[in-house]
């Protein structure tokens, strides 16, 4: 039997213990934490499926696994990190952060809250088990192309219904965060006075009620074309395989802003901080991301040039993603007008928000390249779209997440990170993620198909350069972990200004200008 705890005789603790506490909480910063834990398992999964992919293509030839089975990494992998590593780490920002920097005791709908984490799991299940049924996890790709997808084995099916549970559960958990912005704020809290990373995940939020519902169309038809008869995307039936592309991609593009949007709200908690200055352009940066997330609805068919399409269709879709640039650049500018002439500190959350400017930029920049019709007609299915988009979403998303954990885990825990693994950790990631991913490039502009296990001679030196960066990356990672822990467990302990930058309410607000934060407050509701 288990002593009574301290904290039980004196009737500190109400609710249940132990794992029953994890099972059943509706506490925001437990339900972000929960989110955060498991986005790091996924990140490990997937980073594993990544570097099986690397291992493979280390030299030319088949060496480690066989081709069906490279196909289902490649899908596993993307399907793995984009809705269960990335996603979810964002949500757990939400979690902890949202309530916290407007006022709020908790998310509104605190009972959803638990649900929309606890579905995650069994989705996670789903999705990884798929590798064990006969025939395996679906070869697809993360994109879940028909008509491939309507004939590939039961795997499809279990991804299929796993989208479905993560996709409610993000519904679930973007309805809770719209709710929570616009019913919780503490009074004198109006919208314009929101911390960036509130106004962000605002705007992800409204982008994931809007799409999350087209991917659930998507993968339907799928599923009804694969099991009860309908004919959406056969063309023998009437129906027409490049309207999956149409359908998905409606969703695709949007999902790529919801991958990036937070980020930028925290990237803009961060860079006024030990730039010792408020943020620059505050109005024109909820402006920018709301412009952002508006174009993001009408440039989808940029991923779809080589399907065919009229040449002014064509036209249309390039110069409107190209028109994304535009907001992307104040925003850009708005970073480095924060800090200019600021006096600057580059502790590990600032050295990896700073590299996350430099190497995301990068991203954007390929990002317009492969806007252009013509281009991309050249590059689609090659290794130059491969570095495009891990430029975005690693030295993007990631790098972002992790200037946002070593930024925020003094809140969390009660202790400062290390710094000396948090240093290292960047100086590794940052290196080993440019020698994996640069040399994607001219794979890709040499004409190096994606997806593929196997390559001919003349691609064989920037393969083994991108694995021996892809390992290097991988290992670092432990790193993060190792700094987590060792955070978690105990440490310089944190002031309650843990970063001792001019910051306003607490120190969660370093935006808009601390003297604008709170004066007008009413005195009642
Ligand atoms: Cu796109």
């Amino acid at each position: 039997m288990a002593a009574v705890t301290p904290d039980q005789l004196h009737g500190h603790h109400h609710g249940p213990t132990g794992l029953m506490r994890w099972i059943t909480t509706t506490n925001h910063k437990d339900i972000g934490t929960m989110y955060l834990v498991f986005a790091l398992i996924m990140f490990f999964a997937g980073g594993v499926m990544a570097l099986t992919i690397r291992a493979e293509l280390f030299q030319p030839g088949l060496q480690v696994v066989q081709p069906e089975f490279f196909n289902q990494l490649t899908t596993m992998h993307g399907l793995v990190m984009v809705f269960g590593a990335i996603m979810p780490a964002f949500v757990g920002f939400a979690n902890w952060q949202i309530p916290l920097m407007i006022g709020a005791s908790d998310m509104a709908f605190a009972r959803m809250n638990n649900w929309s984490f606890w579905l995650l799991p069994p989705a996670a299940l789903l999705l990884v088990g798929s590798f064990l049924v006969p025939g395996g996890a679906t070869a697809a790709g993360w994109t879940l192309y028909a008509p491939l997808s309507v004939q590939m084995g039961m795997g499809m099916d279990m991804a299929i219904f796993a989208v479905h549970i993560m996709g409610a559960s993000s519904i679930m958990g973007a309805i809770n965060i719209v709710v929570t912005i616009l019913n919780m704020r503490a009074p004198g809290m109006t919208m314009m006075k929101m911390p960036l990373f509130v106004w962000t995940w605002l705007i992800t939020a409204y982008l994931l009620i809007a799409v999350m519902p087209v991917l659930a169309g998507a993968v339907t038809m799928i599923l009804t074309d694969r099991h009860f008869g309908t004919a959406f995307f056969n063309a023998a039936g009437g129906g027409d395989p490049v309207l999956f592309q149409h359908v998905f991609w409606f969703f695709g593009h949007p999902e790529v802003y919801i991958m990036i949007l937070p980020a930028f709200g925290i990237v803009s908690q961060i860079i006024p901080t030990f730039a010792r200055k408020p943020l620059f352009g505050y109005a024109s940066m909820v402006y920018a991301t709301a412009s952002i997330a508006i174009l993001s609805f009408v440039v989808w068919a940029h991923h779809m040039f080589t399907t065919g399409m009229p040449a002014a269709t064509q036209l249309f879709f390039m110069y409107a993603t190209m028109l994304i640039a535009v907001p992307t650049g104040v925003k850009v500018f708005n970073w480095v007008a924060t800090m200019w002439k600021g006096s600057m500190t580059f502790e590990t959350p600032m050295l990896f928000a700073v590299g996350f400017i430099f190497v995301f930029t990068m991203g954007g920049f390929t990002g317009l390249i492969c806007a252009i019709a013509p281009i991309d007609i050249q590059v689609q299915d090659t290794y130059y779209v491969v570095a495009h988009f891990h430029y975005v979403l690693v030295a993007g998303s990631l790098f972002a997440l992790f200037a946002g954990t070593y930024y925020w885990l003094p809140k969390w825990t009660g202790h400062m990170p290390s710094e000396k693994i948090g240093k290292w950790h960047f100086w590794c990631s940052i290196v080993f993620f440019n020698l994996a991913f640069f040399p994607m490039h001219f794979l890709g502009l040499a004409g190096m198909p994606r997806r593929i296990p196997d390559y001919g001679l003349q691609f064989a030196d920037f393969n083994a350069i991108a694995t021996i960066g892809a390992f290097g990356f991988g290992f670092s990672q432990l790193l993060f972990v190792l700094a987590i822990v060792k955070c978690a467990r105990g440490g310089e302990r944190a002031a309650a200004r843990s970063w001792e930058a001019a910051e306003g309410l607490e120190w969660t607000v370093p935006s808009p200008a601390p003297h604008h934060t709170f004066e007008e407050a009413p005195l009642v509701r």
